[in-house]
């Protein structure tokens, strides 16, 4: 292994288990960041980057520390974090009906779109009323919608549950949103 090639693994190693605020990355629940950012980070390093350096680094580390998505967008650490990952989470069905908090300035826009990843990598939803409420007011006054997960299931959206108990899905589309009846 040249030199280069242990200082992109070893600065790997540091940001995707320990310091990711370090490489200026975010992690998601399951430790994924994006390849992008990860490019980025090493190129900011002073280390010649690429997706296919950044791939002979996943594929020759002898204890296969990383791993590529499937599509090799993201990369995440296997094991061995120090940084609160959740761990990982498990393609699940949800309960019929899951919530999100929102704040009336985004209606609009999620009554166009449905809601949308942003910049996180899912739909963050919610089993229960009250930590959609949560969530919701870290923006303002919460206003919270209901999303007919039964009725997504049945069309064929996946959802996935975080170890954190959080559910996750890649969108959802406008027709299964509704506001929740004011409390
Ligand atoms: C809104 C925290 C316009 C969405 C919490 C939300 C949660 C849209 C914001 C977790 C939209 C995104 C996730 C659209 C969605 N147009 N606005 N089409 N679709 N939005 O923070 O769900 O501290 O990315 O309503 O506890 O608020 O990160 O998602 O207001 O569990 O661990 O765009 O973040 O956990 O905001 O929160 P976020 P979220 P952590």
């Amino acid at each position: 292994m040249s030199k280069e090639h242990a200082k992109r693994s070893r600065a790997l190693s540091y940001w995707l288990r320990h310091a990711p605020e370090k490489g200026g990355l975010t992690l998601d629940a399951a430790g994924w960041a994006p390849v992008a950012g990860v490019l980025a980070a090493l190129a900011r390093e002073g280390l010649e980057t690429s997706e296919v350096l950044l791939r002979a680094v996943v594929e020759e580390n002898g204890k296969r520390r990383f791993e590529l998505s499937p599509v090799g967008e993201r990369i995440r650490a296997r094991q061995g974090h120090s940084v609160a990952v959740a761990g990982s989470w498990e393609a699940a069905t949800p309960p019929p009906v899951l919530y999100h908090g929102t704040v009336e300035r985004f209606l609009e826009a999620i009554g166009r779109e449905g809601l949308t990843k942003q910049q996180r990598h899912h739909v963050h939803l919610s089993a229960d009323i009250e930590t959609a409420g949560k969530v919701g007011a870290r923006r303002g006054e919460a206003v919270i919608l209901t999303v007919d997960a039964a009725a997504m299931v049945a069309d064929g959206h996946a959802f996935a549950l975080s170890s954190n108990g959080v559910w996750l899905t890649d969108h959802v589309p406008p027709q299964y949103l509704a506001r929740a009846p004011q409390s």
